[in-house]
């Protein structure tokens, strides 16, 4: 426990330092780079990561049905899904990888396609793999056969499970990953090659957006720029030119070095190239988990404060480095228990700012529990209602601005002759549908998605309000 408390009083030292960084440059803003559907028009991805449950289940799949993803699109319209795949499964002995196992995932994306839904596919691991923790069910992800301790303890035994990345058997599992100790060149060759499998199968799918290459980073005993610029780096331009052998046009979602960035502090992950011709299609995708949060406080009174001067360093961190990978931004990762006091408040918050700055989001996470949107006997948890809100799934243009409100949305945008702008407009503010500002609109009351057709060029901006 000491530990614990050492770590996170160093934590909040270093976020307020980050933070006094932050507030005396200006902040950037979006940089008109966006994830475009194959029409070319801007994606709003607004979705959930689905599912936890996939991580002990010997399938590697989510404890969830098609009629729970019919539920999700009736309550809250989303369009996106961050699917947890387990490397474990793809590759469950060295250049062995699964068929089955890709065709169930396939499986899955067809239920999501049909639904109108892109998909990424996230490589999922936390502390490594289930051979760090046998007995616990934090770690998951790694197969056994690439777990390496080399005879080093890991204590099960921890406050948080958050507090195993620290274990020494964990960091050197992760240095031989990275090939730190020079004993394990081979691991992140196996790697890229089991995401090689996964993007030779879904190439052509249609409803796969793109692969988010490795959840949560975490450098073992090389971290922050030495491990993000270094191995992290390496691990992502081998994956990449291994996936664009096969895959030209898939997007390609990189994360940060999770500790500290998820908390709002800078990332230095560096520019990566994308060897694919035409424009790059590399995305950035961090977490969002605010540390008062993290330390179990609620998101009211003084954490209160705190946590929204995270949330802009966050922004203006992120933004950033979207900036510099010259890159669109998707918010892969937040969430909280929806059952604590200004929980609602607080994913009201980051979606507004999600809009503003026109990033996707997927919420962790859709599992059946007090963080998700229904809880284990199903009943709604007050997160239907706030992520139920009206967004723009597909814009015909560059969004300069995005706000909703309850029973209202605007949309400004650079009108490029892509397409029509497809709106959400949930049942709740929205019950006959909804009125268009301008253009001409038609309603799909079996979807709720109102399709407008402005002017196809200069700015447009667009409300809709309830018809
Ligand atoms: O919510 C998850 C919790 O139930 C698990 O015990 C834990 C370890 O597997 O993972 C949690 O999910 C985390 C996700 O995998 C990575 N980002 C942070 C999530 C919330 O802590």
């Amino acid at each position: 426990m000491k530990r614990a408390r050492w770590i996170v009083s160093l934590a909040a030292l270093v976020v307020l330092a980050g933070g006094v960084a932050a507030t005396t440059r200006s902040a950037p803003q979006p940089g008109g780079r966006f994830i475009t559907d194959e029409q070319g028009r801007t994606l709003i991805l607004r979705g959930f990561n689905t599912a936890s449950s996939a991580k002990g289940a010997p399938d590697a799949l989510p404890e969830l049905t098609k009629a729970d993803i019919d539920r999700e699109y009736r309550d809250m319209g989303t369009n996106f899904v961050r699917f947890l795949i387990m490397w474990r499964a793809v590759e469950p002995q060295p250049g062995t990888y699964d068929t089955k196992y890709l065709d169930k995932v396939a499986e899955w994306v067809r239920w999501y396609g049909e639904r109108g839904y892109h998909v990424m596919l996230d490589m999922h691991q936390d502390v490594w793999g289930s051979g760090v923790t046998p007995a616990g069910t934090a770690g998951n992800g790694a197969p056994t056969w690439a777990t390496y301790l080399d005879g080093l303890p890991v204590d099960t035994d921890q406050p948080t499970w958050e507090m195993l990345y620290l274990e020494p058997g964990v960091i050197r599992a992760f240095d031989n990953f990275w090939n730190t100790t020079g004993e394990h060149p081979e691991l992140m060759d196996h790697y890229a090659k089991a995401w090689k499998a996964v993007a030779a199968r879904f190439k052509d799918d249609p409803a796969v957006l793109g692969y988010d290459l490795m959840n949560e980073p975490w450098g073992g005993s090389v971290q922050g720029p030495q491990f993000e610029t270094g191995p992290l780096a390496t691990l992502y331009r081998t994956t990449i030119s291994e996936i664009r052998s096969v895959d030209s046009d898939s997007w390609i979602f990189l994360e940060p070095q999770a500790v500290g960035v998820n908390w709002g502090l800078p990332s230095a992950l560096p520019y990566v190239d994308d060897p694919r011709s035409g424009p790059p299609r590399i995305a950035y995708a961090p977490h969002l988990y605010p540390l008062p949060l993290d330390l179990g406080d609620d998101y009211t009174a003084g954490s209160k404060d705190w946590t929204d001067r995270t949330l802009g360093w966050w922004r203006d961190n992120v933004l950033r480095t979207a900036d510099r990978l010259d890159a669109p931004v998707l918010l892969g990762e937040f969430g909280l228990d929806m059952t604590r006091p200004g929980a609602s408040d607080l994913v009201d918050r980051v979606v507004r700012l999600s809009e503003r700055a026109g990033a996707g989001v997927a919420y962790w996470s859709r599992d059946p529990w007090s963080w998700g949107p229904y809880d284990e006997s199903g009943t709604a948890t007050p997160l239907v209602g706030v992520y139920a809100r009206p967004y723009p799934r597909a814009i015909g243009g560059v969004p300069v601005d995005i706000r909703s409100e309850a029973r209202s949305l605007t949309v400004t945008f650079d009108a490029n002759g892509t397409g029509p702008t497809e709106i959400y407009l949930p049942a709740a503010g929205f019950p006959d549908g909804g009125r268009a500002s301008e253009g001409e609109a038609t309603w799909d009351a079996a979807r709720r998605v109102l399709t407008v057709r402005t002017k196809t060029s200069g700015r447009v901006t667009l409300t809709i309000t309830p018809a």
